[in-house]
């Protein structure tokens, strides 16, 4: 009888302590993304290698859980979700710490990577439970290009393509896609479909969308998922295109013509690409989220251009984050209130690159981001949504100092490059230029005042130790902390 009621009371005190342990275990949901080349590899890199490294040495004095001694240790723990491809941190790290440093290869697609992050509680409950709790983090590298397919969900075939005809026919992109819309201009709408020929303008508008991205330096690009595919490489689904002067013909007839027509066809593949692309990722993915950091890349813009390609790739810029922060304020849009419900509860943006200028340029850019942001930030605000600007770097590959010019003390910068078709690395030492705190007027850049250098990664890095740095503890502190006490 003893015996059995040992038992018993054993079970029930397992059966506690693991619902203890359950409601103990913190767990953020975190998904990291920007437009390509904006520094996500290199951010999620180096968010993983403070955490796992703190302790060797690491500078994260603003990040409160170390600050206050509770943090504990950080460890890398196999991903939940197996069908995503792992972030891949240790290539990315070798390339870095490699005698010759590089910067990680760019990637195309989606990857995770899971921390378990151990803790000693010292104010919330947990203290009196546990002297040892744990924050699992699940961080998602996902492209900010994919999100600036959301606001197709809003919008018909018609819609879209009249949209994108107005983007296509303005400057900068008018005289590259010229050719492309005389073309589809061609084609009578409700002949039967050329299903090779439909093929080949898809190939010729996708490859409009890489020359506006990589030539023109443009943001706005739609779909995104064009340019940047993933596992959708060559699938029919991405085959279609806006269709110009879609106005222009009968309403009825346009209603009523058959898939098998050529503007059936591509309005078919239209709405099959929202419902199985768009809709699917923001449902299996984009759901999950509870803070989010978006990385803007506001340096290369402000590049020396004598022409006016600058201010065009700004304004694009600012376009471009107005349509991926649409995704955040579907609260009040009746649509998106009903596919995605709202979880994320912190959202920072972060500047990246900043180790390109000098310290008391980093005001300016926060000043920037924050220009950049304004419009879209205030109709976030309405939906309690915490928000953040900071300027960071996350792998600082300069170091700053000061120099005499022309008899004045200014302020330099100094890193490596691997010039052209050369073995070795060369250092070179720099003014960048000053960010402007707003939004630069067009005579900016006829001045070419901004100088902006790809350095290499510093040499002499290690595996093992936490990588130099400009804020990341302060992305900690936002993103973390609150779970950490
Ligand atoms: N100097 C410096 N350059 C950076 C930093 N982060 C990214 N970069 C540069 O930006 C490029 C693109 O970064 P990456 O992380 O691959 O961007 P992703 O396409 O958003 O993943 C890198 O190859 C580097 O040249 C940084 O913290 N400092
Ligand atoms: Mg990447």
């Amino acid at each position: 009888m003893a015996m059995i009621k040992k038992q018993r009371l054993d079970k029930l005190k397992n059966k506690a302590s693991e619902l203890l342990n359950r409601s103990l275990d913190q767990h953020i949901n975190l998904a990291v993304t920007g437009l390509s080349r904006s520094g996500k590899t290199a951010f999620i890199t180096s968010l993983v290698n403070q955490l796992i490294n703190e302790g060797h040495g690491s500078r994260l004095s603003f990040f409160d859980p170390v600050h206050h001694g509770n943090f504990i240790a950080a460890k890398r723990v196999p991903q939940k979700n197996l069908s995503i491809p792992r972030f891949d941190y240790d290539k990315a790290i070798s390339s870095l710490t490699s005698d010759i440093p590089s910067w990680p290869e760019p990637t195309h697609g989606i990857s995770e990577l899971r921390l378990a992050i151990r803790y000693q509680p010292k104010k919330s409950l947990l203290k009196y439970a546990t002297d040892m709790a744990t924050l699992t983090l699940d961080i998602t590298d996902y492209p900010g290009e994919w999100l600036l397919d959301l606001p197709m969900l809003n919008q018909t075939y018609e819609q879209w393509s009249e949209q994108t005809q107005v983007l296509l026919s303005a400057a900068p992109r008018d005289k590259h896609s010229q050719e492309f819309l005389v073309k589809v201009g061609q084609i009578d709408p409700f002949g039967a479909v050329d299903e090779e020929l439909l093929a080949q303008l898809s190939k010729e508008y996708t490859k409009l969308l890489h020359t506006f991205r990589y030539e023109l330096g443009l943001s706005v690009i739609q779909p995104g998922r064009f340019i940047l595919p993933a596992e959708l490489a060559g699938a029919p689904i991405l085959e279609f295109f806006p269709f110009p002067n879609l106005n222009t013909i009968d309403g009825n007839d346009y209603q009523n013509a058959s898939d098998d027509s050529f503007i059936g066809m591509l309005r078919s593949r239209y709405i099959e690409y929202k419902e199985q692309v768009v809709k699917v990722f923001y449902q299996q993915h984009f759901l999950r989220f509870d803070r989010q950091i978006v990385l803007a890349d506001c340096l290369t813009p402000l590049n020396a251009c004598s022409d006016n390609s600058g201010s065009e790739s700004f304004a694009d810029l600012q376009l471009a984050i107005d349509m991926i922060l649409e995704s955040y304020s579907y609260g009040k849009s009746g649509l998106f209130s009903r596919l995605f419900s709202p979880k994320i509860d912190k959202l920072l943006f972060a500047a990246t690159k900043a180790d390109h200028v000098t310290a008391e340029q980093h005001g300016p850019m926060v000043s920037l981001l924050d220009q950049l942001i304004y419009q879209s930030k205030h109709k976030l605000n309405y939906e309690a949504i915490e928000m953040k600007t900071l300027a960071i770097a996350a792998v600082k590959s300069t170091t700053s100092g000061k120099t005499l010019h022309k008899g004045q003390r200014i302020s330099v910068i100094q890193g490596n490059t691997l010039p052209k078709g050369q073995e070795s690395t060369a250092k070179i030492t720099l003014f960048p230029g000053a960010v402007p705190e707003k939004l630069p007027e067009k005579n900016y850049w006829q001045q070419s005042a901004f100088n902006f250098i790809n350095f290499l990664p510093i040499t002499g890095m290690e595996k093992h130790e936490p990588l130099p740095h400009i804020r990341m503890d302060q992305v900690l502190q936002f993103l973390l902390a609150d779970k950490m006490i």
